[in-house]
């Protein structure tokens, strides 16, 4: 029998209606008819999926209980703060629960409700608490409806407040949790660009206002300082507004605030970021997109002022963008993109974090466990039905597992030449990579045309009527 997670239950308890987005809410270059009646399920994969998932979960529950994440080669735990935050457990909650893993999602549960407390007087890192905790905790109160998962979005939206109160609205990098004292003013667009969908789906839920407009406001100020090509930097100062490196591209530091301008259209029906998603991606397309002879469509880095190619790198984290591409409907260029990205794999076994697509020299080696390339094949084969999108992602999730499975847990590759490792397990590989690999196997768990993941996959049903704002 197949098993749909449903979102009914929390749309009752909210009142939202349970209505699938109306086509109003789709924009005239998305795809609107989605391959979903005629996606198969490849059982074999998803059992694949569930077995890494309970290995990494055991791996955390016997020897990092209660901490950030596993040290899978050490076997300890490892935090990122003075104090754990639990992160582990407040990213993997929504796979356990999409995976049908009810002792394991009960597990989880106890040890955040009896456990987590935001109460910590230390500074924590806006964009990475935002979403891995804040979306984690919004998206396990959808789907299972406990209103402390909310109590503790509230709470913890509330201690990152502060972080907007620079001159320009734009949040500083990191926010103390109890005195809202504020570090960094060096920021970047991801991490500036990347907390409406959190925030704004906070403000949704609890009817204050004041979570969608701070984030707002910081997309639009970023925004505002695009260049006269369209495009953004790699760092700018949320005191001054000056852009501090005028590097443009598509990867670290950048790739989620284009990502949020597509989704926070579709998730609120916020006409505003429709057009800075259509400005933002034609400038992409335009000046960073860049096809070679010998080896095809990248996305390399340009000058923001001039677009002048200052380097061709692409790698592991500009893999998500074949996924935004065929969310906005551009079914051809996720393609062909996408055909870039499998390559990355086949030729160096797994994917490096970074490389030179011109020379192929290999820039960093490293693979975090990163689920972008995942995510993509499962976009695709959602949005098209073809199944060749199911075979990349299959063998990319095979070769993730050849190399990184321990025998406590999946540990990162330090270096996908030798295939030495480092000693940790990311959150994100619960929360994101498992997570795509299993509704690639298994599209029907999750129904792709009522929600819009968060870029940690954290699914957020998309709430009726829309903002219109
Ligand atoms: C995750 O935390 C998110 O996907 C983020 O957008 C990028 N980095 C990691 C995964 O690679």
């Amino acid at each position: 029998m197949k098993r749909v997670v449903s979102f009914c239950l929390i749309a009752m308890v909210l009142g939202c209606g349970v209505q699938a987005p109306s086509s109003q809410h789709v924009p005239d270059s998305r795809l609107i008819v989605h391959a979903s009646d005629t996606l198969t399920v490849d059982q074999a994969l998803a059992a694949e999926a569930k077995d890494a998932f309970l290995h990494a979960w055991t791996g955390y529950e016997s020897h990092a209980w209660g901490h950030d994440s596993l040290q899978p080669i050490s076997r300890q735990g490892k935090d990122w703060y003075e104090a754990s935050l639990l992160m582990t457990p407040v990213d993997a909650y929504d796979t356990m629960v999409i995976m049908g893993l009810e002792e394991q999602a009960e597990q989880a549960r106890t040890l955040v409700f009896e456990q987590l407390s935001f109460e910590k007087d230390m500074s924590v890192q806006v964009f990475e608490i935002t979403i891995r905790h804040l979306g984690g905790l919004i998206s396990a109160y959808q789907l299972d409806g406990d209103s402390r998962w909310l109590v503790l979005a509230t709470d913890l939206a509330n201690r990152l407040l502060p972080a907007f109160n620079s001159p320009t609205g734009m949040p500083y990098v990191f926010v103390n949790l109890v005195t809202g004292a504020v570090e960094q003013p060096h920021n970047n667009p991801a991490e500036i660009g990347s907390l409406i969908l959190e925030f704004g789906q906070l403000s949704r839920l609890t009817g204050d206002m004041r979570y969608y407009d701070a984030a707002k406001t910081a997309v639009q100020e970023l925004f505002n300082r695009r260049s006269e090509l369209g495009l953004v930097g790699t760092i700018i100062d949320v005191e001054t507004g000056q852009w501090l490196n005028p590097e443009s591209h598509v990867g670290a530091r950048i790739d989620s605030y284009y990502e949020y301008l597509l989704k926070a259209w579709l998730l609120f029906g916020d006409e505003t970021f429709l057009a800075k998603w259509n400005l933002s991606r034609d400038a992409c397309n335009t000046h960073l997109a860049h096809t070679t002879d010998q080896s095809g469509l990248w996305y390399g880095i340009v000058d923001m002022n001039s677009g002048e190619r200052t380097s061709t790198t692409f790698g592991a984290l500009h893999a998500f963008l074949p996924a935004v591409l065929a969310l906005g409907g551009d079914l051809d260029r996720a393609s062909t993109l996408m055909d870039s990205v499998y390559s990355m794999w086949t030729r160096y076994g797994v994917e490096p974090e970074l490389f030179n697509y011109v020379s192929g020299e290999i820039i960093h080696a490293g693979y975090p466990l990163r689920p972008e390339a995942l995510e993509s094949a499962y976009y695709l084969y959602v949005l098209t039905g073809d199944k060749r999108y199911r075979e990349m992602g299959t063998d990319i999730f095979h070769r993730i597992i050849r190399a990184s499975r321990v025998e406590d847990g999946f540990a990162h590759i330090k270096d996908v030449r030798t295939n030495e490792k480092n000693d940790g397990m990311q959150s994100f590989f619960l929360a994101e990579t498992l997570k795509y690999a299993y509704l690639l196997a298994d599209p029907t768990a999750l129904d792709f045309d009522e929600v819009i993941f968060n870029t940690e996959a954290h699914p957020f049903r998309i709430i009726q009527p829309e903002l219109n704002r």
